[in-house]
């Protein structure tokens, strides 16, 4: 009878544990993808006053506008607008590669466009949200 007890208790506390460690790594996870993918670079970008030359909304998991139009020299400026977190992940196109990481709600993410060309870029945590930038 007593044996029963503890062995209940046992399960409930190990069952609670678990879904604390699960929420504590989810947590976690957030944080190391951030932090992996340049951790200066972002929070740089994040308290800066966000000015941009050219300005990009994330809302409704989209770009807005998804097809935006820049200059050499201009600064991007993306603002997550949503309640879930976006990255802006180049995937083709001229100049240096470039990677947000993870972008929380309210976070913004600057750019300095380089050189003239099409960029291609994506959202790595929504596959379907994609934007260019058309450097002129
Ligand atoms: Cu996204």
């Amino acid at each position: 009878m007593e044996e029963a007890q503890l062995t209940r208790r046992h399960l409930l506390a190990a069952a609670g544990a678990f879904g604390l460690a699960a929420v504590a790594a989810a947590c976690g996870a957030g944080r190391d993808e951030g932090s992996s993918t340049g951790p200066t670079g972002a929070q740089d970008s994040s308290s800066k006053a966000a000015t941009g030359d050219v300005t990009i909304d994330m809302k409704n998991i989209e770009y807005v506008p998804a097809a935006a139009t820049a200059k050499v020299g201009d600064t991007v400026l993306w603002t997550n607008s949503d309640a879930v977190a976006h990255t802006v992940t180049k995937t083709g196109g001229p100049g240096p590669n470039f990677d947000s990481g993870t972008i929380p709600a309210g976070g913004t993410y600057t750019q300095t466009l380089k050189m003239p060309g099409k960029i291609d870029y994506v959202c790595t945590i929504h596959p379907n949200q994609t934007g260019t930038l058309t450097v002129q």
